[in-house]
């Protein structure tokens, strides 16, 4: 509502001197009611331009991106911060495990060391009671073999392994052998008394019965082998005997009229080439 002391033109001078005044100073006529005094409104000379809607929008969007790009940056630090620690607690268990591996290695090494020695140890045990089994082997082979029935031939006669064969015809000491050879055997081995005894009570007493066995001086004097070849140790010698008295160099037995003289005292040595009986022996699976 215009003043009635306002004319035109002095509202006009007015505006010119607002305008002048400040150049960037936008005035608007406010809505205009009839008898009211102006409405004076200043908006900053940015926007005070005509077109200043655009940078506004701009300016809005740009500050939006800005909030938008930190609240990325607060979620993708809460992310990495969570990744990191994430990471952390991985780390330490690995670490724990690691711990935990190592020392069960150590534990199985030590295992295994222990486990080697006992290993070492049975078959060291092993090797032990193989042996054994092979000696009780061997035994039971050997007894098995005198347990057999005694198989000697008609007029050989058995006694622990062996069969026994005396003469009744006469031979050199030699012949002797070589007779008991082609039935497989030689002239008798003399071990134990036992032996000596059972061939004693094969023979036949008289005058002078004498029988050759496998035993001579003829290599060396005074050393006298059996025909096996081993080394005669004892004996069953007459006292005085051996004597070489007449380069005497194979063994004979024995058996007189005289019951006195005892089966282990019958061995003699004469000449080989003298003729007498001879006992043979072989084995007895003869
Ligand atoms: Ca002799
Ligand atoms: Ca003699």
């Amino acid at each position: 509502m215009a003043t009635p002391e306002m004319g035109s033109a002095e509202c006009d001078g007015m505006y010119s001197k607002l305008i002048n005044k400040d150049e960037d100073t936008l005035y608007e006529e406010a809505d205009q009611k009839p008898g009211s005094s102006d409405v004076q409104i200043s908006v900053p000379s940015a926007g005070a331009a005509p077109g200043s809607r655009p940078y506004k929008l701009a300016a809005g969007c740009l500050g939006l991106i800005c909030v938008v790009f930190l609240i990325s940056i607060a979620v993708l630090c809460t992310h990495y911060k969570n990744l990191l620690f994430g990471v952390g607690e991985e780390h330490s268990a690995l670490s724990h495990n690691y711990s935990s591996a190592q020392s069960t290695v150590e534990r199985l090494s030590f295992n295994v060391s222990a486990l080697t020695a006992a290993i070492g140890k049975l078959q060291r045990e092993k090797g032990d009671v193989e042996k054994d089994k092979e000696r009780l082997q061997s035994r039971v082979k050997e007894l098995e073999e005198q347990a057999k029935p005694k198989t000697c031939p008609p007029e050989w006669l058995p006694f622990n392994t062996s069969c026994y064969f005396v003469s009744s015809r006469s031979k050199s000491w030699k012949d002797s052998n070589d007779y008991c050879a082609e039935k497989g055997g030689h002239l008798a081995i003399i071990h134990t008394p036992e032996e000596q005894t059972f061939l004693w009570n094969l023979l036949v007493r008289g005058h002078w019965n004498a029988y050759w066995f496998g035993i001579s001086d003829e290599k060396a004097e005074g050393d006298w082998f059996w025909v096996d070849g081993t080394k005669l140790v004892g004996g069953f010698w007459m006292d005085g005997e051996p004597n070489n008295h007449i380069d005497e160099d194979c063994g004979y037995m024995v058996k007189t009229r005289n019951p006195s003289i005892p089966a282990l005292k019958s061995w003699y040595d004469a000449p080989c080439s003298m003729y007498w009986p001879w006992i043979c022996e072989a084995p007895n699976s003869y």
